[in-house]
């Protein structure tokens, strides 16, 4: 049965401004009396929270292998489709997710360099088939990204500590995702202010949820 809900996912590399960004659009639906549901990954629930810490800042994940890492973190997204993200949708909730399948395509599948059709399947297993309707691709140079993450406060964790290279390479995944996946991921320039970068994101949905969201947009 089709949910009722609407389920927009948001990706880019760290510090692109997509929590800035889902803030500012769960207030814009919440103002126009629809349900919104705000979540991020890894994390999310009870479960993928504990995920998350051990992704991010437990000294166990120190030398995790990348294999261990793309599991944890299907892991977490599993019991997040299973116990938020379906219900909400069910109940004709707006879901806003800070990244979904796409960050582990690309970190784990292009940056960690783990075989496309492995990470392809684990990600199809986790999902079982519910996937966003549409995913804003929030674009900045890398480097920008890292400058505006590094401005704010809270220490850093396991994934923000490689290299520029990887931080290149991820970026560089998203845009070739976003070409194979045209009809689903809208690429944002992420460079302009606040504003402009909501603006931006506002004219993409606007196009892209045509006629189905009333009074919404
Ligand atoms: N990961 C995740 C994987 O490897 N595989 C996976 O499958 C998944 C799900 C998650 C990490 O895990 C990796 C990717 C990540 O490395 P995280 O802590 O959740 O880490 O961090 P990120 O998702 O990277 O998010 P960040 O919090 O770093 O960045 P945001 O949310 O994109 O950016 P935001 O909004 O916090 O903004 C950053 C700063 O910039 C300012 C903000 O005020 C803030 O200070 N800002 C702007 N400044 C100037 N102009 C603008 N337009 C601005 N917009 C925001």
């Amino acid at each position: 049965m089709a949910s009722k809900g609407l389920f927009i996912s948001f990706e880019g590399s760290e510090g692109c401004g997509k929590s800035t960004q889902i803030e500012r659009l769960a207030t814009r639906f919440r103002d126009s009396g629809r349900e919104v549901v705000t979540l991020r990954e890894p994390g999310g629930c009870p479960l993928g929270e504990k995920i998350r810490d051990l992704l991010k800042f437990d000294p166990a994940g120190d030398g995790m292998s990348a294999e261990a890492e793309l599991l944890l973190f299907v892991a977490s997204r599993a019991q997040l489709v299973r116990e938020v993200i379906r219900p909400a949708l069910d109940r004709g909730a707006i879901v806003l997710c800070d990244r979904f399948l796409d960050s582990t395509t690309v970190y784990q599948g292009v940056a960690r360099a783990i075989a496309p059709d492995t990470v392809a399947s684990v990600n199809a297993f986790a999902t079982g088939g519910t996937l966003p309707k549409v995913t804003l691709l929030l674009d900045l140079d890398a480097a920008e990204g890292r400058r505006r993450a590094a401005s704010r406060k809270g220490p850093t964790d396991r994934m923000e500590q490689e290299q520029e290279e990887f931080y290149e390479a991820v970026r560089r995944g998203y845009l070739d995702l976003a070409v194979a996946e045209s009809s689903r991921i809208a690429v944002i320039d992420a460079s302009g202010d606040i504003d402009a970068v909501g603006a931006s994101i506002m004219a993409a949905l606007s196009e892209r949820l045509k006629g189905e969201c009333h009074g919404l947009l």
